[in-house]
């Protein structure tokens, strides 16, 4: 058998540096307008970042095989001698994946978890109703809307999450935020707007449900408007008036 692996190893380091060097030149992520966002974002890098070695490997033993396996002027066609399994390659596959697979669901999965809904604290609580096809908003002193979502800015909302018919789910992009609407139980999850903004700065700034609903579930979106806090409360309290 030919000694291969050597080139393969060096494909594979060649590989892998030029592919975190090629994905580190791009910004794959909107915008980040709640604190939320850096943990999920910082998560997403980690995992591209963990899997550079992996495609590495992956298009090495391809490119190699390509090469260094190649049939030369037509001739040796048939079957070559069978492989058999070697154990210390199969072992050391199998300890590294499963240490990584165990790593990356302990962090960023339950860290970075715990870390935006550890926390059981809020300084407001929103309820939003998702139906068939549209979202309603309701606020801590009754008020509701159905056109758009105002959040204060700088403070941490609870979002409280019901859906009156079928399975939807509650979105925000350029939050990183996202928990299924479950028809009989209510779901949590939490932001904190870090900015002063609205669905006019950027499309991402809107609740879009994220889970395929009907005909209308594309559409299925209300506009963000991000403003101070004491805007905040007088938006509700009129609100409430008005309805
Ligand atoms: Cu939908």
């Amino acid at each position: 058998m030919r000694r291969s692996w050597i080139p393969v190893v060096i494909l594979w380091v060649a590989y892998s540096v030029l592919i975190i060097v090629a994905t580190a030149q791009f910004t794959w992520f909107p915008e980040q307008w709640a604190s939320e966002a850096e943990v999920v974002d910082e998560a997403m890098l980690l995992l591209q970042y963990l899997a550079a070695p992996v495609m590495g490997l992956v298009l090495a033993v391809m490119t190699w095989s390509v090469i260094g396996w190649r049939s030369e002027g037509g001739a040796h066609r048939e079957d070559g001698a069978p492989l058999r399994t070697n154990r210390t390659v199969v072992t050391l596959w199998l300890v590294i994946t499963s240490a990584l697979a165990i790593y990356v669901v302990i962090n960023p999965g339950f860290v970075g978890l715990a870390e935006i809904r550890g926390e059981p604290t809020q300084d407001y609580v929103i309820e939003l109703q998702a139906q068939q096809f549209f979202w309603e908003v309701t606020y801590e002193n009754g008020a509701t809307a159905l056109d758009e979502l105002v959040i204060p800015e700088g403070k941490r909302v609870r979002y409280d999450i019901i859906s009156k018919d079928v399975l939807h789910s509650f979105w925000i992009p350029a939050f990183r935020i996202k928990i299924d609407a479950i028809p009989g139980i209510s779901t949590t999850t939490y932001a904190t707007a870090e900015a002063e903004g609205t669905f006019e700065d950027d499309v991402n700034l809107r609740v879009q449900c994220a889970e395929l609903c009907g005909a209308g579930h594309a559409n299925m979106a209300i506009p963000i408007r991000v403003v101070s806090d004491a805007e905040w409360n007088e938006y509700i309290g009129e609100l409430a008036d008005n309805g």
